[in-house]
């Protein structure tokens, strides 16, 4: 082989045993606003909630939402269908959409067979209650390469999904910024040295409150979390994405005590001793919590709350107030008590919020005058904590730790962003030896801030391109860690003890994929249904979907489900 070759296939095969895999430690966390976005130009008010966000070339403004439990990026077009039963018309849903991305106008898009071809993740998870259409996401999506812009990162030929079937529930309905244990975008940003870790936290911020002095912008952290917006201890548990727990995200925490805390002081339990709920944290859901229905008749009977039955608004399943029939109107917090120890008090005006809704004409109403409770009884569902949550409290996933972290939030505009605890231990997938030396390998291509890199996507030939265009600096670092390692390993195989036989000297890689390899783990795909409305019953405090849920629908098409959803009531 001619020597200049030799050097780029080390420089090839260093980039993706180290770089592929080990983070930039040196690279810092991004922050990315969540906010209020006004979607088309053309229409005023036509206002969604979310990150705003650029995708092909020339480039067209989308608004997208963090999605815990999705590996794949998913982006709408104008043939993504919206659930009739939810969405009035299509302005409507080009609006809620965050926009309609249209493929057909950007040079940058690339088709692929499909999603995986593109370079996407390869699975889903299939936990029942995400939403129903999620096992057939990544098999029935239209599928390309594209150019991604999140607040001035760069992410170029990466892989997307553009729907083709109605898989959501309609109410969470922004593009999809998949951010689950593989997510193809941490992924991307990470190989391109733009992160220290596969990490993400999220701050919703506080709207609704009648004032643009009081809202406030939330924000996502990718790479870490932002340590001026959390207060006190951190609590962390780990990651457990197992079908057992029956919490798609991961994330399940137990609420021991809701507490009502009165204006003139008192603060009183509506939980009874002994009735505990387990809650999936679901923070791209648009309520403060599912909750068990006898606890929703408990707070609306300690509030003096009457309802008139649930919001079809924007806050769709809300409760809402019958305010003829509501004299006085709950003016009190409430504070949730996590087994954990964590207490997280919600303010007032965060969960009881004006009515909201979109007119046909696409414009965004909100009716101060008629209020709805951001709760919403669940029969057969688990319970969820959704982002009303995390007005008052952070959220940071760390996949490198496989942990996650709660704290209470500090509802602020400061921001000190630090990098997530697995990105530092060395527990990153693949990162145990060999990775020291990587660092200063991607300045060759002279980009100044680190927000202007280009990232690329995950596809093989992406990630060739990326090799070689970072030139002479990747080879070199390629053949002085190739050099280091035989060094190495010549050295230990001296000391004739612990070296591995193997060629590979990664023994955190190694126990990476053992551990993601337990059989006992894998999920049964034929058996298992993502259906959230057709769940065996719920069990407080137990098991949130008991195996051996019974009979399942499998056989049913969606249009059904769909129905179902609306009967459920
Ligand atoms: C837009 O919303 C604001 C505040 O909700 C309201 O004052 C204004 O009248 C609305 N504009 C239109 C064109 O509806
Ligand atoms: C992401 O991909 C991994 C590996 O294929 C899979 O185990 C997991 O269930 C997927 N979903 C999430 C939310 O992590
Ligand atoms: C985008 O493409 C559509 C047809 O697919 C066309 O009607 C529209 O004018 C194009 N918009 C721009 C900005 O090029
Ligand atoms: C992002 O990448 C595309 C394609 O490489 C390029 O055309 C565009 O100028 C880049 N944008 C920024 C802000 O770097
Ligand atoms: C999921 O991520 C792990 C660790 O980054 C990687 O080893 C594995 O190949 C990925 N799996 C898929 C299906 O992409
Ligand atoms: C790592 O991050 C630092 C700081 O942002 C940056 O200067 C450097 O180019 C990055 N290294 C790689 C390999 O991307
Ligand atoms: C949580 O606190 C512990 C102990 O103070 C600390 O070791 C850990 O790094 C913290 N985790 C996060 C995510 O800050
Ligand atoms: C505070 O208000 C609540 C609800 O109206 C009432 O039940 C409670 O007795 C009041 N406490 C005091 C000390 O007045
Ligand atoms: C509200 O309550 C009043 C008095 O109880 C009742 O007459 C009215 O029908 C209720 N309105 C709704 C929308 O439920
Ligand atoms: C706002 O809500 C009040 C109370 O329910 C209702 O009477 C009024 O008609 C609503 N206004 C609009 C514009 O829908
Ligand atoms: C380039 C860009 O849009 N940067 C923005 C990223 O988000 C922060 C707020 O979180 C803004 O301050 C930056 O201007």
């Amino acid at each position: 082989m001619h020597p200049m070759t030799w050097s780029l296939v080390a420089a090839l095969w260093v980039e993706r045993v180290v770089s592929a895999t080990c983070p930039n430690k040196t690279a810092s966390p991004l922050a990315v606003p969540i906010r209020d976005t006004q979607v088309d130009p053309s229409i005023a008010n036509s206002t969604m909630r979310g990150i705003p966000a650029k995708i092909g070339t020339p480039p067209q403004d989308i608004v997208m939402i963090p999605w815990p439990d999705l590996n794949n990026t998913y982006i709408y077009d104008a043939q993504s269908p919206c659930n009739p039963n939810v969405v009035a018309n299509d302005v409507v849903c080009r609006i809620r959409r965050g926009g309609e991305y249209q493929e057909a106008n950007s040079s940058s898009f690339a088709k692929s067979s499909d999603l995986v071809a593109a370079g996407g993740a390869t699975q889903e998870i299939t936990t029942r209650g995400s939403e129903a259409g999620v096992p057939k996401l990544i098999s029935t999506s239209l599928a390309g390469t594209e150019v991604l812009q999140v607040n001035g990162t760069n992410a170029t030929a990466f892989p997307i999904g553009i729907p083709r079937q109605i898989w959501d529930n309609g109410y969470t309905t922004l593009h999809v910024l998949g951010l689950g244990s593989n997510s193809t975008y941490l992924d991307a940003l990470v190989r391109a040295g733009q992160i220290p870790g596969r990490a993400w936290s999220v701050f919703w911020g506080r709207m609704w409150t009648g004032s643009s002095a009081t809202d406030m912008d939330g924000s996502l952290v990718l790479g870490g979390y932002d340590e001026e917006k959390v207060i006190g201890r951190n609590f962390t548990q780990p990651l457990d994405y197992s079908e057992e727990t029956g919490c798609w995200t991961g994330m399940k925490v137990t609420v021991s005590d809701m507490v009502l805390n009165f204006r003139n002081g008192t603060d009183a339990s509506i939980m009874p001793h002994n009735s505990a709920v387990q809650c999936c944290i679901v923070p791209q859901r648009q309520l403060l919590w599912e909750a068990p229905t006898d606890i929703v008749g408990q707070f609306e009977e300690a509030t003096g709350t009457v309802d008139a039955g649930y919001s079809l608004g924007l806050n769709r399943d809300a409760r809402l107030i019958n305010m003829t029939a509501t004299p006085n109107i709950f003016d009190g917090d409430v504070t949730f008590v996590l087994s954990s120890g964590l207490q997280v008090r919600v303010p007032n005006d965060q969960f009881i919020v004006p009515h909201a809704d979109f007119l046909d004409s696409g414009e965004r109403s909100v009716n101060q005058s008629q209020k709805e409770i951001l709760i919403a009884p669940v029969d057969s569902n688990p319970a969820t904590l959704g982002r009303a949550f995390f007005t008052a409290a952070y959220l940071l996933v760390d996949h490198d730790d496989r942990s996650f972290t709660l704290w209470q939030a500090n509802p602020t505009t400061r921001s000190k962003l630090v990098a997530a605890p697995g990105s530092s231990s060395g527990k990153a997938a693949g990162c145990g030896g060999v990775g020291g030396g990587q660092g200063d390998a991607g300045d060759g291509s002279g980009a100044g801030s680190n927000k202007d890199a280009t990232i690329q996507g995950r596809g093989v030939s992406a990630g060739v391109i990326a090799g070689a265009a970072v030139g002479g600096a990747a080879v070199l670092a390629g053949i002085v860690a190739l050099v280091f390692f035989l060094r190495r390993r010549r050295k230990r195989n001296r000391e004739g003890e612990m070296a591995p036989a193997g060629p590979l000297p990664q023994p955190d890689r190694a126990r990476g994929s053992a551990e993601g390899a337990v059989p006992g783990s894998m999920p049964k795909l034929a058996e298992m249904r993502a259906d959230e409305y057709h769940r065996p019953q719920e069990v407080h405090g137990e098991s949130l979907a008991p195996p051996g849920a019974g009979l399942q629908e499998t056989g049913r098409p969606l249009t059904f489900e769909l129905d179902a959803a609306e009967q459920r009531r």
